[in-house]
């Protein structure tokens, strides 16, 4: 049966220069002349005057476009009204609304993109420093993706050797059968564990990494927080327990994403909300992936007096900021070399894998965790896939993508 042609906005809404309404289906090209007249050639743009704005209009055959689809682009005015009121005759023409994630779900059912790649869309859309865009663009790229299917399909073939193996009496087998297959083995679970380990810079990649603040009242911790970001962002002030909440801001540090938090003081006070203010900084302390801890590793106000062993910063003078912010980058634990990361949810399945595989003698265990592995290996791409996998993908997309 053929695809419905669906519509949307691509673009962020609200104020802006330009908004995009994407068409794909095998009806785009009328529903857009249907809209804005007569068409430019495949690959050309023409601009048309419609009675609701000044339009340009980008054709796109298939199988060259996004989707893999025909495509046409209508380029409006931002803002809200343009772009409903093409939205709007795009239905009336015959389109219906896309859903999430729709437009990049038909580029990977017709074989535009891989998982990995799709996945890489909206990591790219969410990217807030250059590192992590640059991950996400070379897993659009299929950086990974060459890299999933080879694993994928060298457990397909080592599992289709275990269940040859079990037709066979052991004196059939040839020569050193069973060591081949378990050093192949043990080659997949190497590769798969050696990907696995660039896991923990993607997520810090994607979500931050997170450095908490810590220190009594007083030490200095918020007007380290502000000097850090080159901001006034936490209130600064000589009355021990100012801050009672946690305070978060995102800063760029090399490239890396860094989730820095500053927190209540740490000290007993009968004061329930600066109490629980204390409890959530210990909790924070708990998961972060530094402390800058200005009892322990950071000594700060140093304008007034140095500490030896210690790194010494000031938020008055900026003394030792940079120091700071390059002991914060060695404490993330990145790998050297540059390769894309897995996303968290490859992350999971390449634990999966892992996990499978296992060297055994019993070759209907090996078997059988051979095809698990493979299984899983095989969603990484969407070699293997079920609708849930889909949905659990492409829900995270927005409306026009
Ligand atoms: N001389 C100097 N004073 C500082 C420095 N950092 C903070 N202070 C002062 O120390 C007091 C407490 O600072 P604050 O950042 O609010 O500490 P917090 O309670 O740990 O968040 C304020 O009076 C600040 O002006 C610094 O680097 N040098
Ligand atoms: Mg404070």
């Amino acid at each position: 049966m053929a695809q419905p042609t669906i519509a949307a906005i691509a673009t962020a809404p609200g104020r802006g220069g330009v908004a995009v309404i994407r068409i794909s289906g095998p009806d785009a090209f009328a529903v857009a002349r249907e809209v804005a007249g007569e068409l430019p050639e495949p690959g050309r743009f023409r601009f048309r005057r419609l009675d609701v704005d000044d339009v340009l209009v980008l054709a796109f055959q298939a199988p060259n476009s996004y989707t893999g689809e025909d495509v046409v682009e209508i380029h409006t005015h931002g803002g809200e009204a343009a772009p409903r009121a093409v939205l709007e005759r795009c239905f009336a023409a015959g389109a219906r609304l896309a859903e999430k994630g729709e437009f990049t779900l038909r580029a990977f059912l017709n074989g535009k993109m891989d998982l990995s790649e799709a996945e890489a869309v909206i990591e790219l859309v969410d990217a807030k420093t250059a590192k992590a865009a640059a991950d996400a663009r070379s897993r659009l790229q299929g950086e990974r993706k060459a890299r999933y299917l080879s694993l994928y399909h060298r457990a397909l073939e080592l599992g289709s050797e275990a269940e040859h193996s079990l037709d066979l009496d052991e004196g059939e087998l040839p020569p050193g059968f069973m060591a081949r297959l378990d050093a192949g083995v043990t080659a997949l679970k190497a590769e798969v564990g050696a990907i696995l380990a660039r896991a923990h810079e993607g997520h810090i990649l994607r979500e931050g990494a997170l450095v908490v603040l810590s220190g009594p009242p007083n030490s200095g911790k918020s007007s380290l927080m502000n000097a850090l970001l080159g901001t006034s962002r936490a209130i600064v002030s000589d009355i021990p327990g100012t801050t009672r909440d946690s305070i978060e801001e995102y800063l760029d540090i090399g490239g890396y994403p860094v989730r820095l938090v500053d927190t209540a003081g740490l000290r007993d006070t009968a004061d329930v909300v600066e109490r629980e203010g204390v409890r959530r900084a210990r909790e924070l302390i708990a998961q972060a992936d530094f402390v800058i801890d200005l009892t322990r590793n950071v000594h700060t106000k140093c304008d007034l007096g140095r500490v030896p062993g210690r790194l010494n910063v000031s938020a008055v003078t900026g003394e030792g900021l940079e120091e700071l912010k390059a002991e914060i980058l060695r404490n993330l634990k990145l790998l050297p070399g540059r390769e894309a990361t897995p996303s968290e949810r490859e992350a999971s399945l390449l634990g999966e894998a892992l996990h499978q595989l296992e060297p055994t003698d019993d070759p209907v265990i090996l078997a059988n965790r051979l095809r698990d592995a493979g299984d899983a290996l095989g969603r990484l791409t969407g070699s293997v896939y079920s609708d849930d996998l889909l949905a659990a993908v492409f829900s995270r997309f927005c409306v026009g993508k």
